[in-house]
């Protein structure tokens, strides 16, 4: 047993301490981390990894990052994972997508390479920066542990200056998506658990002095005349230049204690999805760092029960989308995101939800380009550790992520915070401080969540309504609601202050040869659920949008009648992103309908 062997200093420790891992579970690879990206070239580490799973966290108890390379043929201790031969995975991947025998694993896995280091300038920054890991992911660097981050879908920095050797570097990583009562999602959810590196992974050098962030955007005083740019810089820098070239503006901004802040008197085109206009970014240190983005200027707030983007009242016509593929899992690529605005756009859409967790940060910026406004969340889904201080960290910590990495992006309108989660007080406490933390990272958004229905009054009520700007509602009458009329009573009996945007209602709908003619589960009954719910929903004048659960069919496993096999098949497209359902063209009919009324109001 490797217990006795030189690696494992002490043999007991090795195979009793259940805190083995606390050490390793520091969460300080946060949003405090972050940094800017727009304009940056960073180098990829993608390709092939060397990789092994890890069932019992072996390798975090017996210390496999601390493993120098050594020869098989004459080594005389046993070991019994060496890091540095064995399987290898292509990353970025979901590992469930790279070999059927890893396909239900859930625990940790260790993936491993070197690393060739070859400094470019005096004193620069090196960082490692992952896209995205699901779901605690640590990193070793030349045998030392740097840190680890919590959260399955926003990005994370890791600050290697001064720790790399010119030359031959080993890095390890441990990546752990095992379902755990503190995560967040926790342990129930219905989609797929796929784990891994699944976003890219690379490094990103940086001169000594550099810009950390950048926030623009146009101020929400109903006026269109104010762009605001705060930025952050590290180092000794006093000055930092912000040039917007199409808008005349070149000015010099004084930094003091990192901080450059601006309020310009300009009228920027407004951004919206009939005008998608975007505007070149330039932020400089003179002679120095260089950061560039390309951002639309667009102004989003509610009246009432009125959404207005840039003063004028919008209708939400919207889908579901989780970020799921039959071959790829949750890995994506821009061709994916394309098809899938593509498809938005064929049903006659203007907004999409990204559903139920931070997507690539390429949709957003695709979405910005295409003009489809876009609800983004993360996955503080169903039943939550409220209670627990350090699951509200994390939650706190994946919004912030989410927030930093996106808020230049016009596109983004709407954050969201929870998914029907009930409305305990924990849970209301635990919100109330995640809603105050978001509007304090980005003034310029509307808040949401699914909130829930009170169904023994048949109403909506919801105690966290009263701090969101937009009630999302997730109901599913005609389905697991089964009596549809429900839905009218629920609606007579509600008289919500704030704009409601239907955030999921639908059913399941089989498509090929076994699926059956009629009845729950059939294309036909499914169709006529969309045609109950849009026929119906424009009686409500407080619903101000429309987002029907979802656009593909996609992996679910805890879904297991002979029909659904292991997907939620509530698709207007089937799991191969082509096959288009009779309930697809309910709803691209009904949006075209309301596009056209809505030209005719305006
Ligand atoms: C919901 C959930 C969503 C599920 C969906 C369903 O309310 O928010 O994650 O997939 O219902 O299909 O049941």
């Amino acid at each position: 047993m490797l217990e006795k062997s030189d690696i494992a200093e002490n043999a007991v420790e090795c195979l009793h301490n259940e805190q083995y891992d606390s050490p390793y579970n520091q969460q300080n690879l946060n949003h405090e981390g972050m940094i800017f990206m727009g304009g940056r070239h960073p180098e990829s580490l993608g390709g092939k990894w060397r990789f092994t799973l890890d069932l019992h966290d072996t390798g975090l108890r017996q210390k496999w990052f601390q493993i120098e390379p050594f020869d098989h043929e004459t080594c005389t201790n046993p070991y019994d994972y060496d890091p540095h031969s064995g399987e290898e995975i292509t990353v970025p991947s979901c590992w469930q997508m790279e070999r059927e025998k890893w396909f239900y694993f859930e625990g940790s896995a260790w993936y491993t390479r070197d690393l060739d280091y070859q400094p470019e300038q005096d004193n620069e920054n090196v960082f490692l920066r992952i896209g995205a890991a699901n779901y605690d992911c640590k990193i070793f660097l030349n045998h030392q542990f740097i840190g680890n981050h919590y959260g399955g879908s926003t990005p994370f920095f890791a600050d290697f200056t001064g720790k790399l050797r010119t030359g031959r570097n080993l890095l390890m990583i441990c990546v752990n998506n095992a379902r755990t009562e503190d995560r967040i999602p926790m342990r129930n959810n219905d989609w797929f658990n796929y784990g891994g590196i699944h976003r890219e992974i690379e490094l990103v050098r940086t001169p000594k002095d550099y810009i950390k962030d950048l926030f623009i955007y146009l101020v929400p005083n109903g006026q269109f005349n104010t762009v605001r740019a705060d930025i952050t810089t590290i180092g000794e820098v006093s000055e930092v230049e912000l040039a917007i070239e199409e808008l005349g503006i070149r000015t010099r901004l004084p930094v003091i204690d990192g901080n450059a802040s601006t309020e310009l008197t300009v009228s920027p085109k407004l951004w919206s999805p009939e005008a998608p206009i975007l505007y070149d970014i330039e932020v400089q240190i003179p002679g120095g760092d260089k950061v560039t983005d390309r951002v639309g200027f667009r102004e989003i707030r509610v009246d009432g029960t009125t959404i207005l983007l840039n003063g004028q009242p919008v209708y939400l016509r919207g889908i579901n989308c989780h970020e799921d593929d039959e071959k790829l899992g949750r890995l994506t690529n821009e061709f994916d995101i394309r098809r899938r605005f593509a498809h938005a756009k064929e049903l006659n859409c203007n907004y999409m939800r990204l559903a139920h967790y931070p997507h690539h940060e390429m949709a957003a910026q695709i979405a910005d380009e295409m003009g489809i406004m876009l609800w983004e969340e993360i996955p503080v889904y169903w039943s939550i550790a409220f209670h627990n201080p350090q699951t509200r960290r994390d939650g706190k910590n994946q919004m912030l992520e989410l927030i930093k990495r996106g808020r230049n992006r016009a596109s983004v309108i709407i954050w969201s915070v929870g998914n029907e989660n009930a409305d305990t007080d924990e849970r209301l406490d635990f919100m109330t401080d995640l809603v105050k933390a978001t509007r304090s990272a980005d003034p310029t958004r509307l808040v949401t969540a699914a909130c829930l229905v009170n169904h023994a009054k048949m109403k909506i009520e919801d105690r966290l309504a009263d701090y969101l700007d937009v009630i999302g509602l997730n109901e599913y009458y005609g389905w697991y609601e089964e009596d549809f009329n429900d839905l009218i009573v629920l609606g007579k009996n509600s008289a919500p202050t704030k704009p409601v945007v239907i955030s999921e209602t639908g059913a399941e709908g089989m498509l090929g040869s076994n699926a059956p003619k009629k009845g729950a589960f059939s294309e036909t009954y499914m169709a006529d659920v969309y045609r109950k719910q849009t026929e119906f929903l424009p009686n409500l004048d407080y619903i101000k949008g429309f987002t029907p659960w979802i656009l593909y069919d996609f992996r679910a496993e805890r879904r297991q009648n002979p029909y659904q096999n292991g997907y939620n098949c509530k698709g207007l497209i089937g799991a191969d992103k082509q096959t288009r359902k009779s309930a697809f063209y309910v709803l691209r009919d009904f949006y075209a309908k309301l596009a056209q009324q809505s030209l005719s109001d305006n």
